[in-house]
């Protein structure tokens, strides 16, 4: 046996795990529980590096906390609903049930093959009938306590997809996956309220300490809290107003036009009469209605001819315009605009020839700023009103507080706290997806399907010839009677959107078997929050905020009693390789270059060069890609496991390398080596007098428990790595002592720590070596190793040597060693010799383990 038979023995060991049932959540105990959670996948078709890393990061967590004496839940499932499975039916005739379900059980496999620790009796796929009937029956008590309703609302529509996307899903005012230019239509729609917990979802971020600040800060953002005001401007001669919102009612002077959305009321009024400027509405509308797309896009406006009379003084009007700039969605779709301050509004007011006037002046640079504003660069800064009747000389923050004070004296509006936040819209026009669970009557609206008509299951057959919603052109599955009054009716057609499923799955986990109900209340209780939730950074608003929403949201309807889902979350870094360029400009994969005679790179088969581009992330689109399987197959799971921890902390990007790898696999082998060929004492040998060698040694073996154990604790799994590789050298060092030698003893105790130590991280290998050590039992049940204190005590140290109070020299002593033994060394020191000149000193005070003072 001179060579580790990596596949037959993670085989075996995944095989032991299995049949010995060693990661099944236990019932509660007296033990404290932890829930450790990975984001779980989309059932692509094949594990990527990123789910290999996020995998590998989460088993580590859940395999140190089970040594460490917790309960540990550790389970994986699948959000299985989703486009792609729609698109492989429209392209390769298969039905996307079988596409997922196949996906699913060639996943599991890959998934298994890593070794991972989870309670597969947990598994959850949300396609199936028995996860999503609950969610429908969350929607409906959703409905019940107010927190769902339905509106007409302008969507992005995507005309390829034929589907809404998110503000997210528009990327340039193009549609994210078709490419298509997006445009904006008014449909019908379901919404959750999840402004109704605005201000909670903020407050609480405070509470999650365990939350990388990014990501908080990210969803504060989001959440987008501003004070501000509402007021209504007269028009002249209309006696409707306008009612605008503001978060700077302190530059009200300022104000030298009014402007409304495309979809503002008014602009529909007014365009009725008005061809120009429906057809202005009619182009807004082509635009996306995401931040950035508004952003980005030239700021355009359609002039009513309407005057608006400024609230403030009396006498001074100003334009209505419509402009593409203001949001029907934000606030209350119409605002003033204040060139000098705003810099949107200034590139407004400069195109269209409206002015502006400053009325904010900074302490200092006050030309500056003007000169500025004059150049068209609006001034956002602090400072002192000018130019703003009762205002002037007030603060920004003070001004703001008067301008809202008189606003409300005079009955036309009052200080609001608004929020860039907006409910969640959870129609789409999708096949593959749960069905809102709604039956509309032309007599009785929109009528909730009775809870005893649970699940509304997706129709099997159905057709993808036609583009659009096969729910829709199904020839019967829409057809039923009105629950209510038992007309001819029709079903909903609309699916949710897919972030509905991954809102609860934590919670299902809890207790996965309950058909008759979502989750066991004590259950989730138990388990609940998920002590470490892992997963990619592109999840740090949407699902985590949705996933918060809903906790609050199952609170309010008595399903469980906690508020946060996720105590502690970890967003893993990404994985980059270097990308290839062929000489004509395509892309290569890595395993399509290989070093050519001279060592460049070249191109497998023809030899021709190859142009080296830098790392990046891994991307199908730039072919950097390396498959894990293919990894796996060759190298192990462990090897891949220990290369994901090893070169850098798991919330940075990770480089992979050839190199990176090969050294994993060298290490995964010499640490086999060493425990397969050392020639030990038997197990439970008693210890030996040790030599100083010896001794010095075991005092590593107890240090490297310690520090990998802290390590493991603040998910520095990198130094982890880095300690145990050290650990191994030393011992490596050993050679091969006699068996009956202090040393052979301090090598045993140092294998079977390793083995221990590397439990979480190389857990096949962890097990092999375990029982190449003569151990009948499993690492996996084995409680994490204590260090020996006294074995960490620091054993020297350093002490000054002064004569006369000059340094003179310094020495290493034992700790605590006696004052006589630290009086004669320092008396030795060729220093001390020369200052004393000869003569003996006078007096020797020793400070122990500081200092020695000699005075001559
Ligand atoms: C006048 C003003 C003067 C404004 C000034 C800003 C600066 P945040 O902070 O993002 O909430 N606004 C209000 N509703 C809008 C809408 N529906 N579409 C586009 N813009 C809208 O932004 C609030 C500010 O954005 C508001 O304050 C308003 O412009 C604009 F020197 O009012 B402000
Ligand atoms: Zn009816």
């Amino acid at each position: 046996t001179d060579r580790y038979n990596v596949k037959e023995t993670e085989a075996h060991w995944q095989k032991v795990w299995e049949e010995r049932d060693c990661f099944a959540a236990p019932p509660p105990s007296d033990r404290p529980k932890y829930y450790v959670l990975e984001m779980f996948p989309y059932p692509s078709g094949r594990i990527h590096m990123g789910h290999v890393r996020n995998y590998t990061l989460g088993d580590v967590v859940a395999r140190v906390k089970r040594a460490r004496g917790y309960d540990v839940l550790h389970p994986m499932g699948w959000d299985a609903f989703g486009l792609p499975a729609e698109n492989a039916a429209i392209q390769h005739g298969v039905h996307p049930a079988q596409w997922t379900r196949d996906n699913i059980a060639a996943m599991r496999t890959q998934l298994k093959s890593m070794g991972l620790s989870y309670d597969w009796t947990r598994e959850v796929a949300t396609c199936e009938p028995e996860y999503y009937r609950h969610e429908q029956k969350m929607f409906l008590d959703f409905l019940k306590a107010g927190l769902v309703y339905r509106k007409e609302s302008w969507v992005n529509w995507d005309p390829v997809e034929h589907t809404v996307l998110a503000n997210e899903q528009v990327i340039d005012g193009r549609g994210w996956r078709s490419g298509a230019l997006v445009e904006k239509r008014l449909l019908s729609q379901w919404f959750l309220k999840i402004t109704a917990f605005a201000q909670d979802l903020l407050d609480s971020l405070g509470t999650l300490e365990r939350w990388p600040e990014r990501v908080r800060l990210m969803q504060e953002n989001w959440i987008g809290r501003s004070e501000g005001a509402r007021l209504t401007f007269q028009v002249e001669g209309r006696t409707d107003g306008i009612e605008i919102f503001t978060t700077r009612p302190d530059t009200l002077f300022g104000a030298r036009f009014v402007a409304i959305a495309a979809n503002h009321p008014l602009a529909a009024e007014l365009a009725r009469d008005n061809p120009a400027l429906a057809a202005f509405i009619a182009e807004c509308n082509r635009m996306g209605t995401s931040e950035a797309a508004i952003e980005t896009a030239e700021k355009k406006g359609f002039d009513t001819g309407l005057k608006a009379r400024h609230p403030f003084e009396p006498g001074r009007t100003l334009p209505i315009h419509v402009a593409n700039f203001v949001l029907m969605e934000y606030g209350t779709g119409a605002i003033f605009g204040c060139p000098a301050h705003d810099q949107r509004d200034l590139d407004f007011a400069t195109k269209y020839g409206l002015g502006y006037a400053q009325v904010v002046e900074p302490a200092t640079e006050r030309e500056a700023a003007a000169a500025q504003i004059a150049a068209g660069t609006a001034f956002t800064g602090d400072g002192v009103l000018i130019n703003s009747g009762f205002l002037d000389g007030l603060a920004v923050e003070e001004a703001k507080k008067a301008a809202i004070a008189r606003i409300e004296q005079l009955g036309i509006g009052a200080g609001t706290v608004s929020y860039r936040l907006r409910d969640w819209g959870v129609s789409r026009q999708r096949y593959w997806g749960c069905p809102i669970p709604i039956v509309h009557c032309d007599t009785c609206g929109a009528v909730p399907v009775p809870e005893a008509d649970l699940p509304v299951r997706l129709p099997e057959d159905v057709s993808f010839d036609n583009p659009g919603n096969p729910l829709a052109h199904h020839p019967t599955w829409k057809d039923v009677a009105c629950p209510c009054c038992g007309r001819p009716a029709r079903r909903e057609t609309d699916t949710f959107d897919t972030f509905f499923e991954s809102s609860w799955y934590f919670a299902r986990y809890t207790s996965p078997d309950r058909a008759d109900i979502a989750f066991d209340r004590a259950a989730a209780e138990h388990w609940l929050p998920v002590d470490q939730y892992i997963g990619g950074i592109e999840h740090a608003v949407l699902h985590l905020l949705y996933s918060r929403f809903f906790t609050r949201a199952l609170r309010a309807c008595g399903y469980l009693d906690i508020k946060e889902p996720f105590a502690g979350l970890l967003t893993q870094g990404m994985i980059c390789h270097e990308t290839y360029k062929a000489a004509d400009g395509s892309w290569l994969f890595p395993s399509e270059v290989t070093s050519g005679a001279d060592g460049q790179p070249v191109r497998v088969g023809s030899g021709e060069p190859v142009t080296v581009g830098r790392s990046e992330k891994m991307s199908k689109s730039k072919k950097n890609v390396v498959d894990p399987a293919g990894i796996i197959d060759n190298y192990g799971a462990d090897t891949a496991r220990l290369f994901m921890l090893s070169d850098s902390p798991p919330d940075r990007d990770l480089d992979w390398t050839e190199a990176g790898i090969d050294g994993a696999w060298r290490y995964v082998n010499r640490l086999w080596r060493l425990a397969a060929t050392a020639d030990l004492p038997a197990p439970g040998t008693p210890m030996p007098e040790l030599g100083a060698a010896a001794a010095k040694l075991r005092r590593l073996v107890h240090k490297t428990i310690a520090q990998v154990g802290d390590d493991l604790d603040r998910f520095a799994f990198n130094k982890a790595v880095a300690r145990v590789r050290e650990l191994t050298n030393a011992l490596g060092e050993l050679g091969s002592p006699a068996p009956d030698s202090d040393s052979a003893w301090v090598l045993r105790e140092g294998l079977e720590v390793t083995a221990r130590l590397i439990g979480p991280m190389l857990p096949h290998l962890a097990e092999e070596m375990w029982s190449l050590l003569g151990h009948d039992s499993l690492i996996a049940e084995t409680p994490w190793p204590e260090a020996d204190p006294a074995l960490l005590v620091e054993d020297s140290v350093t002490v000054a040597v002064q004569v006369n109070g000059k340094l003179r020299a310094t020495i290493t002593l034992p700790k605590n060693a006696e004052p006589a033994l630290a009086e004669r060394t320092a008396l030795e020191q060729p220093g001390v010799v020369a200052a004393l000149a000869g003569k003996p000193p006078r007096k020797v005070v020793v400070v122990p383990n500081r200092i020695v003072n000699v005075v001559a």
